[in-house]
């Protein structure tokens, strides 16, 4: 293969979100994962695992223990990010993608833990000191107990709690952060909280789905205006997670119209919603959907991860080429792996670049990638036993461990090629 070069400046980073990682957290998700656990254990006996899911030989998460399913202290990195910085400025990142927890800000209406404030602030701090550029996440889908109480993202006032909350993010950290990722793929919460009923509140209501578009809409549009307010030079997007849709029989009208409306609400409704306020855009790409009459989503693909999906390197391609039309600088915020065996990882990278370089190749303005995660973590009503990390995380001593995937990705990162 010739030397893929990516463009000068280009970020290589990963992600993290402060649920997953932190540990110590006390949000509406803490409280369902307390609820919910042994049910989700249980639900996992009708499931035939493999041997290495079910016994993992590290004795560490499976799941079918209950233990699985509460965060708790997650991989404690709320006390070692220092440590985890260090790890991705040894492993050539120039880049971080994190979220700051709404919960641990303001956990009472209204009032805000300076304790907290300057947490982040050292934590951002930590990632300038060694050439680490933060994309900071706002919103990573949990919610204060107050805010939780009322409602969540289907309270009317939801905006505006955000865009205050968002401010005082900003107002503090607007002098070392020049990228804010508004909220994190609104769409997965949508299907999965308000249609399919499978994450808190677990409701399965076309009333909450409507109106849960809007308000995270509203509240994306507000932040993006409080942000230029504070600093004009700022970039605001969101990370909005995109499928890769096609009609399982091409000659089908009806797998065809049915792909179509897929891929309005998943990738194009709530874009529209936001009118324009994106300074970039942030692109997750994990899915290849095949449509098929009526709503069936078939895969068929040989190669599939832990968790059962899809490696469809060439669907990043697509989404990639169809987001040129909006004529705004691209990141891909998160695309990875759940491989604990680490036996995908290293290939699902290099084609996901090569595929990433074809777009910026053919005039796509692509400027940055991150993998989807730094370490191993609490991957939502799934629990620990997913393990996506360039780093491995032992869950009994917190001791990590680089994945020989994370040195190739170094040196694509170090060299800038491919
Ligand atoms: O772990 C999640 C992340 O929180 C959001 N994007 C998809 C990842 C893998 O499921």
């Amino acid at each position: 293969m010739p030397k893929l070069i990516f463009p000068e400046n280009f970020y290589w980073g990963a992600a993290t979100s402060a649920h997953q990682v932190e540990g110590g957290n006390k949000n509406d998700w803490t409280e369902w994962e307390f609820k919910n656990a042994q049910r989700l254990a249980k639900s996992a006996h009708k499931k035939n695992w493999p041997d290495y899911i079910a016994n993992p030989t590290n004795g560490e998460f499976n799941p079918l223990q209950k233990e699985n399913y509460v965060s708790g202290w997650a991989v404690d990195h709320y006390n070692r990010f220092e440590e985890d910085f260090e790890i991705a400025k040894n492993l050539g990142h120039n880049a971080h993608r994190f979220s700051i927890e709404w919960s641990r800000i303001e956990p009472e209406q209204g009032k805000f833990n300076e304790k907290e404030i300057e947490h982040y602030r050292k934590v951002i701090e930590a990632l300038k000191n060694r050439g680490l550029e933060p994309f900071v996440t706002l919103w990573h889908w949990t919610n204060p107990l107050w805010l939780s109480e009322i409602g969540g993202p289907k309270n009317k006032k939801f905006a505006f709690y955000f865009a205050r909350y968002a401010q005082v993010i900003v107002k503090n950290f607007g002098d070392l952060v020049g990228f804010w990722l508004t909220i994190n793929e609104p769409t997965s919460v949508i299907a999965n909280s308000y249609f399919r009923g499978v994450w808190p509140p677990q409701e399965k209501s076309f009333l909450s789905v409507w109106s849960v578009y809007k308000n995270l809409a509203e509240a994306h549009n507000r932040t993006y205006e409080t942000i230029h307010k504070i600093n004009k030079e700022a970039k605001v997007g969101f990370a909005n997670i995109l499928h890769f849709n096609e009609p399982y029989n091409a000659k089908s009208f009806l797998d065809l119209i049915f792909s179509k409306i897929f891929h309005y609400f998943s990738n194009q409704k709530f874009y529209n919603l936001t009118g324009g306020k994106n300074d970039f855009l942030a692109v997750n790409y994990y899915f290849h959907n095949k449509i098929k009459f009526p709503f069936y989503i078939k895969n068929e693909n040989k190669i599939v991860s832990d968790l059962g999906w899809e490696i469809y390197p060439e669907g990043i391609y697509h989404i990639l080429k169809n987001l040129a039309q909006y004529k705004l600088p691209i990141y891909v915020t998160e695309n990875g792996v759940a491989d604990s065996q680490d036996f995908l990882r290293e290939n699902f990278i290099k084609e996901h670049l090569r595929y990433v370089h074809k777009a910026i190749s053919e005039g796509v303005d692509v400027r940055g990638y991150f993998y989807w995660s730094l370490l191993d973590n609490f991957e939502w009503d799934k629990g620990f036993w997913p393990r996506f990390g360039l780093v491995e995380i032992n869950y009994k001593t917190m001791e990590r461990k680089i994945r020989q995937s994370a040195e190739f990705y170094a040196q694509v990162a170090k060299n800038n090629y491919l």
